[in-house]
C-alpha cells in the first residue's frame, strides 16, 4: 500500500468538479454514478431516504496525520451528497466527538488500514475493496460491459484480490499476473482466473487491464492499441508517460476519490 502525499492530495477538493466532468467524458458516466455501481453489482443499496452522515477522524499513529488527507476524504463524500465533517480533535477524542455528535459512519485510516465503519448497520468497509470495486465499475462503463471479456489483473494483493473478485460476479474472463506466483495460484484456485507468468506477454495479449500494482513504468506505448482500456487504482500508475499519453482519453485514475466516493456507497447497504 502505498502512503498518500500532502502533494497528491492537496489539488483534491478544488478539483472534483474537473474531475467528474473528465470522468463523464471518458465513462459516460458520473463520479457518484461510478461509485454507486461499485457498490451494488452485488446486493441493493438501502432505498431510505435518510441519508447517512459521515465523520472522518484525524489519526496521528505511525508516521501521523497527513495535512489535508481528512479535508480531501470530507470533500469527496459531501461532493457525492453526503453530510459530512472533520472531527476537529484527532484520535479518540475525535472518535468520542464523531459519536457525540450522532455520526451514522466513520472514516479512519492509520498506516496500514483505511476503514468506513459503519456504526448504523454495524459493518465495516475496508477502503482496498472499495477501490478495487469503484475502479471495475469504472471499467465495466469504459469497456461497455465486461461479461466475457478477457480482462488483466496486475497485482494480487487486497486490491487486486478484490478486483478479481468482483471481475468474476460481471462475468469476466479473468486473467492474473503477481511477481509472486503463490498469491496468483490462491487467485486462480479460488476463480478460476488464468495465471500469467509473463507481464509484458500478457499486456500484449489484453486490452482490459486493471493495474492494482505499486509498481510503476510497467505498461510502455508497444502495449496500448486503439481499443485499450485502463483501470488504474493504484500511486504511482504503472504507464510509462508516453504510454499515457497514448491512452489517456481511455484510462481512469486517481489517488483517492474513486475509493473514497466507493466507501460512501457501500456503507448504504442495510
Ligand atoms: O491523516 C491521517 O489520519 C493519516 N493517519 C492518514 C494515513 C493514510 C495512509 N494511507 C494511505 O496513504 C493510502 C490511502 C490512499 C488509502 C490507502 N492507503
Amino acid at each position: 500500500m502505498i502512503r498518500l502525499s500532502h502533494d497528491l492530495i492537496r489539488g483534491i477538493s478544488r478539483g472534483l468538479g474537473r474531475y467528474d466532468n473528465e470522468l463523464q467524458r471518458k465513462t459516460g458516466y458520473s463520479l457518484k454514478e461510478i461509485a454507486y455501481h461499485g457498490a451494488c453489482f452485488k446486493k441493493e443499496l438501502c432505498t431510505s431516504e435518510y441519508k447517512l452522515s459521515a465523520a472522518i477522524v484525524p489519526i496521528s499513529s505511525g508516521e501521523g496525520i497527513i495535512e489535508g488527507f481528512s479535508e480531501a476524504v470530507h470533500s469527496i463524500i459531501d461532493y457525492i451528497g453526503f453530510p459530512a465533517f472533520v472531527t476537529d480533535k484527532s484520535d479518540i477524542a475525535g472518535i468520542a466527538q464523531a459519536i457525540e455528535k450522532e455520526a451514522d459512519v466513520l472514516f479512519l485510516a492509520d498506516d496500514n488500514c483505511f476503514i468506513a465503519l459503519n456504526l448504523k448497520y454495524r459493518y465495516v468497509v475496508y477502503n482496498s475493496e472499495a477501490t478495487a470495486r469503484g475502479y471495475v465499475a469504472a471499467l465495466d462503463y469504459l469497456a461497455e460491459g465486461l461479461e466475457k471479456k478477457e480482462v488483466l489483473v496486475i497485482g494480487a494483493g487486497n486490491v487486486g484480490n478484490a478486483a478479481a473478485e468482483a471481475l468474476k460476479s460481471m462475468g469476466a474472463d479473468i486473467a492474473i499476473f503477481d511477481i509472486d506466483q503463490s498469491k496468483t495460484a490462491l487467485i486462480a484456485n479460488k476463480l478460476g482466473a488464468r495465471i500469467e507468468n509473463n507481464l509484458d506477454e500478457a499486456l500484449s495479449h489484453h486490452t482490459f487491464i486493471l493495474d492494482a500494482s505499486p509498481a510503476d513504468n510497467i505498461i510502455r506505448v508497444e502495449h496500448i492499441k486503439p481499443e485499450t482500456r485502463i483501470a488504474e487504482c493504484g500511486i504511482p500508475t504503472g504507464l510509462m508517460d508516453e504510454a499515457f499519453s497514448l491512452v489517456e482519453k481511455h484510462l481512469v485514475h486517481d489517488p483517492l476519490q474513486i475509493g473514497v466516493a466507493t466507501m460512501m456507497m457501500l456503507c448504504c447497504h442495510v
